[in-house]
């Protein structure tokens, strides 16, 4: 069944819509996800209004992290849900899967935010229903979710609305909330008081409803719930406006840092209703007003416009920008990206390398700001680091697999999913031996700065995370006498599919580049900056991190191509058995190799869940000549089933760059599809905020060829077949920059105060401010 419409918009809305075009109850999750929306401090899934069985409504505050119970790790908490209006039409409450759907739709709007639902039903007892429902949750005013229903019905009836707080939500079963307080003020404004059981963090909510009918309203408390409910004489043919403005505040804000823990529920709830009361006078359309000229602030900065035959890879690359504005609390650097975002609970609201390595170009090349912010984040995170690293017996700072508040240390599940074959929980060990994060976190230091050239960051932060993750590494490789070199045993590469391997190429080379990154600092920072040089000698001892790095660094085992080219990708991976994939790289869902093995089994297959070596060959470009790169290209990615959405992208960019123009193509437009392709169920636990990361980056470091070069930025497009052109902003050592790529020729805009230079191609350019550079490509 075709749900989702991708084409949708003419004029000025065109390529900015998604409509669900049908609605089936099984497939929910699908735009709860992709539909939901947020500011990076509030996140809401897209539920539907009337309940259904099997939807997931979740309402989500950045940083509010709880453990549920002793066993379990901590997770971002489903707040007390406030979309929910039960609607009650001549005693018959509204459910789309009984009576008769006549119309429906479902459309997010990228450009605003908005999402709006039209139906047209026909109850069991033959009352005809009209609405449309609107949403928003506001850029604006970061605290506030609104949302309108404009009803008829074609029949003098009386309907029914119930709205409040239901906090007998969950996550998946697990509650994470006690001490509840609610009261109704004057018979409109709800508060709704409750606290996280471990981290004892208060969070408030307030409401308040409007109706432009004359009702009879009740306030009902129910076990968890706090509702108003209107009772309504609607008369036929006649529109009624209802709406609702929701307020949530949390004690773990930013602004509370200082406050009293005796003093911060009454400040709680003071600020919810002074934020509620505001948002009450604004009104459904005020409010959207002020959050659109938001968007519309972003977009004029943000938007990347593809022409040709392009209208879905227009409309994706939107999708990933829209979601990449709102999965990121832009100002607080207490706070990462979880991997799905603030838009469902898997991976409980955890943030992962996915950040570093997939979601943070795009902020390091566009919005630095931003980037600082969740690279800061990472500086607080060294407190969890250097626990995880005592807790493992090593030195320095060895970031955890998954990160939550700052200071939590590793955080990853010890057990996940079924084993087919025993009927066992698995173990999960990623969060023991999965540890080229912190060389990741290293790269996108180093990343950051030569694109921003932000000083300031170095020398308070970046500098001191690059030697601290190097001395773990210094503590973290092996001798092995026989062989007279250092080792990296028993790891998780990038490829989740390998369990417990030696010397994972991936690894080796991102620590020995890590270990390097610090011993250029500890050479130059002495001459460049002795302040800095002196501080950080003294909280760190420069002379033992270096004694350590040069004992190992010559000797560290860097896997080579072997006599065919091929650089192994585990000490173990060449001679693993062959296995036919044709069966796994057909299916249109993932992971369908877990059906028929367990992770013990796949251990011995050559096969690879994600890119891996390939990676490498992206992040390290210049490790090994184009020839080697090209080889091992096509020989991983025969072997990669892109089973995680941290695949594809990067395999679309190294296809583009050897030449492979079909198959980058068909690898983008796969990547683009993760979220918004066919497959119904992909999205329920959230939308893949890595894979948004991924599509702006094969869109603009594939496709527009931006990459640096050492310290120099390089434009070298190579545009697919179907596209005449791609613009797209960028920002470089401070000065924005436009660029627009057609077939043969790339023209760069300097829109800055200060010259730029740069690559275009293989040529070297100066561009003075305000002037524009054209070359033939
Ligand atoms: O970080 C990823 C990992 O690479 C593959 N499994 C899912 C994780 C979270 O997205």
């Amino acid at each position: 069944m075709k749900i989702m419409k991708y084409d949708m918009g003419s004029g000025e809305l065109k390529n900015w819509l998604i409509q669900e075009s049908s609605f089936d109850e099984r497939y929910l999750g699908k735009c709860e996800a992709i539909f939901a929306q947020g500011n990076g401090y509030l996140g809401v899934r897209n539920a539907l209004e009337e309940a259904y069985t099997g939807e997931v409504r979740n309402t989500f505050l950045t940083g509010t992290f709880n453990k549920a119970s002793r066993g379990e790790v901590t997770e971002l908490p489903n707040l007390p849900d406030m979309t929910g209006v039960t609607i009650t039409i001549d005693g018959h409450q509204l459910n789309l899967s009984r009576g008769q759907l006549q119309e429906y739709s479902r459309t997010l709007n990228l450009k605003n935010g908005e999402v709006v639902r039209k139906i047209s039903w026909v109850s069991p007892t033959g009352v005809g229903f009209k609405a449309e429902f609107k949403r928003i949750v506001s850029l604006a005013e970061e605290h506030t979710m609104a949302c309108s229903i404009d009803f008829s019905v074609n029949q003098d009836v009386q309907v029914i609305l119930e709205t409040g707080v239901d906090g007998s939500v969950t996550n998946s079963g697990a509650q994470h909330f006690e001490e509840i307080s609610r009261r109704i003020y004057g018979g409109r404004d709800m508060e709704y008081l409750s606290q996280t059981t471990e981290s004892k963090v208060w969070i408030a909510q307030h409401g308040a409803c409007s109706l432009d009918a004359p009702a009879a309203v009740l306030p009902v408390m129910g076990r968890r719930t706090l509702t108003n409910r209107y009772t309504i004489q609607a008369e036929a043919g006649k529109n009624v406006h209802f709406e609702k403005i929701s307020v949530f505040h949390s004690s773990r804000d930013q602004k509370y840092a200082d406050v009293k823990p005796e003093e911060i529920k009454e400040i709680l709830k003071q600020d919810g209703m002074k934020v509620l009361r505001r948002g009450f006078i604004k009104g459904y359309e005020g409010l959207k007003q002020e959050s659109t000229e938001k968007w519309k602030k972003y977009w004029e900065e943000s938007d990347i416009q593809i022409q040709g035959d392009a209208d879905f890879d227009q409309l994706a690359i939107r999708f990933a920008l829209y979601h990449l504005n709102i999965m990121v609390k832009h100002d607080d650097n207490r706070v990462g990206i979880g991997a799905k975002a603030l838009t469902g609970e898997g991976y409980k609201g955890h943030s992962f390398w996915d950040t570093e390595m997939f979601i943070l170009p795009y902020f390091t090349f566009t919005r630095p700001e931003t980037a600082r912010t969740l690279l800061e984040y990472r500086y607080r995170n060294l407190y969890g680091a250097h626990l995880k690293a005592k807790e493992q017996g090593y030195e320095g700072a060895m970031y955890p697999w998954e990160c939550a508040w700052v200071d939590d240390g590793e955080v990853t599940p010890l057990y996940m999913g079924a084993d087919v074959v025993t009927g066992k929980i698995t173990k999960c060990w990623t969060g023991i031996i999965e540890h080229h994060i912190s060389a990741d976190i290293s790269y996108a230091v180093e990343q950051y700065y030569l694109v921003t050239g932000d000083q300031d960051y170095m020398n308070q932060y970046g500098y001191e995370i690059i030697l601290d993750t190097a001395l773990f590494w210094a503590s973290r490789v092996e001798y092995n006498q026989e062989k007279d070199r250092y080792e990296i045993l028993d790891v998780i590469g990038p490829d989740e599919y390998k369990e417990h391997v030696d010397n994972n190429a991936y690894t080796n080379y991102m620590a020995a580049y890590n270990m390097k990154q610090a011993l250029k600092i500890m050479e130059e920072l002495p001459k460049e900056n002795p302040e800095v040089y002196k501080r950080l000698d003294e909280k760190l001892s420069f002379s033992q991190i270096k004694e350590k790095i040069e004992n190992c660094i010559h000797k560290l085992y860097l896997p080579v191509p072997n006599e065919d080219g091929i650089i192994p990708q585990s000490d173990q991976f060449l001679s693993l058995k062959k296995l036919d994939l044709t069966k796994y790289k057909e299916s249109k869902e993932v992971l369908t190799i877990y059906k028929d093995f367990n992770t013990e089994q796949l251990n011995q297959y050559m096969v690879s869940k994600q890119a891996d070596t390939v990676m490498l060959l992206f992040l390290l470009d210049t490790l090994f000549d184009e020839e080697t790169k090209k080889k091992n290209f096509v020989f991983y990615e025969d072997k990669t089933l892109h089973d995680s959405s941290l695949s594809k992208s990067t395999h679309a960019i190294l296809a583009n760059d050897f030449g492979f123009q079909d198959m980058a193509y068909d690898l983008y437009e796969r990547a683009l599809k993760i979220d918004l392709g066919p497959q119904m169920k992909s999205s329920d636990e959230g939308i893949h905020s890595a894979s948004t990361g991924g599509i702006w980056e094969s869109t603009v470091m594939g496709f527009g060829g931006v990459r640096m070069e050492g310290e120099h930025l390089r434009i070298a497009p190579k545009l697919p077949q179907k596209w005449n052109k791609l613009v797209f902003p960028l920002r470089f050592k401070g000065e924005p920059l436009k660029v627009e790529v057609e077939k043969d020729v790339a023209l760069v805009e300097n829109r800055g105060k200060n010259q730029v230079s740069l690559l275009i191609g293989k040529e070297f350019v100066n561009i003075p401010a305000g002037h524009k550079v054209q070359r033939t490509l």
